[in-house]
């Protein structure tokens, strides 16, 4: 083993795009369960949460550590306005709990969690790419 790095991504998008089986098949690893139908009676969430995932992929001796920061119920409502702040609050936290470690005299056992990819998915239904983010 040649050491362990990680890989931070986030994942965003409407329901159904395809965002879980997209991650799975790229590092070839079962980040993401199987999709479980809900029962009817299940309540639906009423507000964007933000669930990482992690798994260890290794390759030829190399073990990358991947996190995905998923975020269920993105674009899912009828008022998706305020969809996109828990996902730029996680990415800002990330980057400032690093910006916080890079501070300290002893920088040994800092911990990168911050996001170094964005995945946004877009529809492919529909006229246009409908703007969530856009307006802020
Ligand atoms: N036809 C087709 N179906 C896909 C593809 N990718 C995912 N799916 C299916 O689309 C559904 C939603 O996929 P999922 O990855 O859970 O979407 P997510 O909600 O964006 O994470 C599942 O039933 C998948 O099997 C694809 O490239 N082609
Ligand atoms: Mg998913």
């Amino acid at each position: 083993m040649l050491g362990t790095h990680a890989h931070s991504s986030s994942l965003t998008g409407e329901s159904g795009l395809g965002k879980s089986t997209f991650v799975n098949t790229l590092f070839g690893s079962p980040i993401f369960e199987p999709r479980v139908p809900k029962e009817p009676s299940e309540e639906t969430a009423t507000e964007v949460t933000i669930q990482v995932h992690s798994a260890t992929v290794e390759e030829k001796g190399v073990k990358l550590k991947v996190n995905v920061l998923d975020a269920p119920g993105y674009g899912d409502f009828i008022n998706n306005a305020s969809s996109w702040k828990p996902v730029v609050a996680a990415i800002d936290e990330r980057f400032d709990a690093f910006l916080e470690q890079e501070r300290k005299v002893n920088r040994k056992n800092t911990v990168d969690n911050r996001i170094h990819a964005c995945l946004y998915f877009i529809a492919p239904t529909g006229h246009a790419y409908v703007i969530v983010v856009g307006k802020y």
